[in-house]
């Protein structure tokens, strides 16, 4: 027998009877495979069975926040209200438990205190505190993401002579304030929900609130009746929904721009949100909440002036208006009453950002104010001081991977996962809801069930598959890592202090915890990974390993989206037009696209080509004083379509950017003009604009030149014409994606040839209309084939990872350099050839375009007004 086939005690260990724990065990049962459950707490219920605080309830609402697996359970259990108290929900997962019979394969008032991957078994062995050691296949950590509670870091804590009280790991029996003095740290959601409780005890009640939160009323009761009549239609259906909908319940997803409506749209839709009294429904009553801060701003006012409306003493109003962070980006809290409690005589608050906490005391707290201190004296005081959220749990065990490495380690800088359900170096070690998974951000029994399905799933994989290890391989990992990171960063997230961001824990990481990218999204991603063969997977058994490796997401998550929605049209391929419709299909594309920044002024006109025709151009001049550098703009299209205005947005966005004039000038097109027509225009219009250069407001010696695409190839012929031609000077080129040269043989052409908006067959189209083959060579269509480059001005060339022109760009970039020209070259990750120029429409443009206009100012380095 070898190591590998000695059977373990359990085919798989699974960590925590709550939620998650509990839907496993049922699963894993009905596989026929062996489960145990290690629970510390002494009955089932997790995160509902320690959080016994008064006021505690969920805030996603019941007949959502409940199971679907079991669909039986529907009929079984009516919710007594939309958002059940903590005692029915842990009613709840008791019945559920009973039902299924799962207590028998629960281990209760046990700790998992350790776990070892031992390589030559290919078994955990978990260690727990009643001294045990358990051998499984594999260990699943369904551990709850708010489940370890942050350390209360505040001085002299523990010297307290009263009742002290922790949200987190309320005491079983009931605990009355009446007649008492209490004093609450925390104005999290569960100090939210618990404070108006308190209150109505409480003889005096002091709240300590370091950052306030926004919080809307719950109008909690019975389950709405056109709430119970949707999901009452059509179960299943309605179920359905919720797993492919952004954040696990049902809801219409908003169309527009929180800026693109009147004001007084504006306040009816935050209205109809605030009455419906979900955490989904503010952040979802339109589209930009979450990305554009000036849309957050108007929710977050919204939110602002309901808190002074309700709270009659306009300091403390004041003071519970949180203005330091986004709306949404920090935890919504649903409440009952909490901003009214301040109305109460007997209730007051202790803003520390004024007045900090100078330490605990045996009586009471003393806080710092200018004179010195003031003391609060107390007989309770209640921590609702929150959690070391999402990691916490996991990393609190001590979890040995391969090589003797602790997970705790391997994450000192941040969670490592793949889909938030595995690690590197952790074979066969399965988390649930694990961090870089939509998790906290969604219905949370929801997504329990889609990953609970998805490990099992995996399992049973396995076993039919006769392969007995699996884990993710290291690319795989930091592709997952990095696309959760995109996400983030196309948001206002990152902008908060919060426990998404591991902000309230001292010396945490600060990194958003959560996949941003929604439910559906998620849930499509993990079925793609299994319909791919396991992409990003190493699994091994008796005959060997298999290692399948890649990415699953290498798009830019907006640019992934756009594509997707693209393809949903099904619009004709350009290629498939004549140049006339194409023309047409793209004006009318661009009438869709959203308009560009305001610039201080934009002007038409027209100046004389090469060939005594008029070429039309459109001028943006800065907002600040003159006179500015000029930049001259080349528009993409193939040299088939658009024109000067065709490029708008980014021009403008150019403009505000770089603090240069930016003038696109057109140029004749093909096939009416073909090739050397439109290079021929270039450059006749660089020299004529060089010569009025006090006409168009600019400054004598600084002029760049710049385009995209097929606009781009144009800035590139021109700067070598002027070198050749006597000029004029060109301080810079700025090619954004450029066509360099005329050979499709590249590697980027047979990997991004396809599925990226510009595809090798409208390449072939548009070089077929351009210019005759054997006209291809010459350097003034392809200036890679130039005969040096060497004296050329400096460059920045931008080019995209998924583009079929992303090798001849570079080729260029590199062939500059080789030539001693001053290059500059940035390959954008996850972009494709038209969504850098895509303002407004996409946000992961952003970086690449002010790096563009950078390289502008650097153009001219005295020339710009910072
Ligand atoms: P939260 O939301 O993390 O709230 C904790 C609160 O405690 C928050 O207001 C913190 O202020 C405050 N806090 C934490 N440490 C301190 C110290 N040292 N001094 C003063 N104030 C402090 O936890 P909850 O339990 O309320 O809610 C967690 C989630 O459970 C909730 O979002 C729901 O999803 C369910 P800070 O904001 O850090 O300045």
């Amino acid at each position: 027998m070898n190591e590998q086939s000695r059977s373990p005690e359990f085919d798989v260990v699974v960590v925590g009877a709550g939620v998650a724990g509990l839907y496993l065990l049922h699963r894993l049962r009905e596989m026929g495979v062996t489960a145990v459950a290690f629970e510390s707490g002494d009955d089932v219920g997790g995160t509902w069975y320690w959080n016994r605080y008064p006021g505690a309830r969920c805030d996603v609402q019941s007949i959502d926040y409940s199971y679907s697996w079991d669909t039986e359970l529907d009929e079984q259990w009516e919710w007594s209200e939309r958002y059940a108290t903590q005692p029915e929900i842990l009613r709840y997962l008791g019945f559920v438990a009973d039902k299924h019979d799962l207590r028998r394969d629960i281990r209760f008032s046990t700790r998992v205190d350790g776990a070892v991957w031992n390589d030559a078994t290919s078994l955990w062995e978990i260690a727990t505190d009643d001294g045990a050691t358990t051998t499984c296949r594999y260990y699943v950590m369904a551990t709850g993401c708010l489940s370890v509670m942050k350390d209360a870091d505040i001085a002299g804590v523990g010297t307290f002579d009263g009742e002290v009280y922790y949200t987190g790991r309320w005491p079983h029996e009931e605990v009355d304030f009446t007649g008492k003095r209490v004093g609450v740290i925390g104005t999290g959601s569960s100090a939210i929900q618990s404070i108006p409780i308190i209150a109505s005890q409480a003889d005096e009640l002091t709240i300590f609130q370091r950052t306030p939160n926004f919080s809307i009323p719950a109008y909690n009761g019975p389950v709405r009746p056109a709430d119970a009549a949707r999901i009452n239609a059509d179960r299943a259906a309605y179920r359905e929904e919720a797993r492919w909908s952004s954040s696990g319940v049902p809801r219409e997803v908003a169309e527009l721009s929180a800026l693109e409506v009147t004001e007084e749209v504006r306040q009816e839709r935050y209205e109809r949100a605030w009455q419906e009294g979900t955490i989904f429904s503010l952040m979802g009553a339109f589209n930009d909440i979450l990305t554009n801060a000036d849309a957050n701003d108007t929710a977050a006012e919204f939110v602002r002036n309901k808190i002074r409306s309700i709270v009659d003493d306009p300091v403390t109003a004041e003071a519970l208006c949180p203005k330091t962070y986004p709306l949404g980006t920090k935890r919504l809290c649903l409440d009952s009453g909490y901003y009214a409690t301040f109305n109460q005589p007997h209730v007051r608050l202790v803003d520390l950002r004024e007045n900090p906490i100078q330490s605990i005391t045996g009586a009471g707290i003393d806080v710092v104010t200018a004179d010195g201190a003031t003391s609060y004296e107390f007989d309770a005081i209640v921590f609702a001081t929150g959690f070391d959220a999402m990691t916490g749990a996991i990393v609190s065990v001590d979890i040995t991977g391969r090589d003797g490495v602790q997970l705790r380690d391997r994450w000192a800088d941040g969670p490592h996962t793949y889909l938030g359900v595995m690690s590197v170096g952790f074979p066969n070690l399965f988390m649930v809801t694990g961090p870089q998974s939509p998790s906290v951000l969604s219905n949370m029994a929801l997504s329990i069930e889609q990953h609970v399905d998805w490990i099992c799933d995996t399992i049973e994989h396995l076993r039919t598959d006769g392969k007995a290890v699996i884990e993710p391989t290291p690319v795989a990992e930091a592709g997952w890592v990095r696309h959760s990171n995109d996400f983030a960063d196309l948001t206002l997230f990152p902008q908060a202090n919060s426990w998404y961001m591991g902000a309230n824990v001292p010396g945490k990481p600060r990194v958003v915890l959560p996949y941003l990218g929604g439910v559906d999204r998620y849930r499509k991603t993990c079925d793609q990974v299994v319909e791919r063969g396991y992409l990003g997977f190493e699994v091994s058994g008796e005959e060997g390993t298999e290692v399948n490796d890649g990415v699953i997401i290498q798009l830019q998550p907006d640019v992934g989206i756009m594509i997707e929605f693209m393809e949903e049209l099904a619009l004709p391929p350009m290629d498939s037009m004549s140049p006339v419709e194409a023309r047409a299909f793209s004006e009318a594309m661009a009438a869709e696209s959203p308009a560009g920044p305001d610039v201080g002024q934009v002007l038409d006109g027209t100046l004389p080509g090469a060939d005594g025709n008029d070429l039309d151009f459109r001028l943006y001049r800065p907002a600040e004083q003159g006179p500015h550098p000029i930049v001259i703009y080349f528009h993409g299209g193939g040299w088939v379509i658009g024109n000067a205005t065709s490029d708008d947005a980014l021009c403008r966005d150019l403009c505000v950017r770089s603090g240069a004039v930016i003038v696109s000038v057109d140029y004749r097109h093909a096939p009416e003009a073909r090739f050397p027509a439109a290079p021929d225009d270039g450059f006749a219009a660089v020299r004529w604009i060089a010569d009025h250069v006090d006409d168009f407001g600019g400054v004598p010696g600084q002029l760049a030149v710049a385009g995209w695409s097929a606009g781009a190839n144009i800035a590139a012929v021109v700067t070598q014409r002027a070198r050749d031609e006597g000029g004029p000077e060109i301080s810079g080129q700025l090619l954004l994606t450029p066509v360099t040269d005329c050979d499709f043989t590249r590697p980027s052409y047979t990997e991004n040839g396809d599925g990226y908006i510009l595809t090798t067959a409208l390449m072939t189209w548009f070089w077929d209309h351009y210019a005759d083959v054997a006209d291809r060579d010459d350097p003034r269509a392809s200036p890679l084939r130039a005969e040096s480059l060497a004296g050329l001005p400096p460059a920045m060339i931008v080019t995209c990872e998924f583009d079929p022109l992303r090798d001849e760009g570079e080729a260029y970039a590199a062939a500059l350099a080789d030539a001693g020209v001053d290059v500059r070259h940035r390959r954008a990750r996850g972009q494709i050839h038209t969504s850098v120029p895509a303002v407004n429409a996409l946000l992961s443009g952003v970086s690449v375009r002010g790096e563009m206009a950078d390289a502008l100012r650097g153009f001219f380095p005295a020339g710009v007004p910072a």
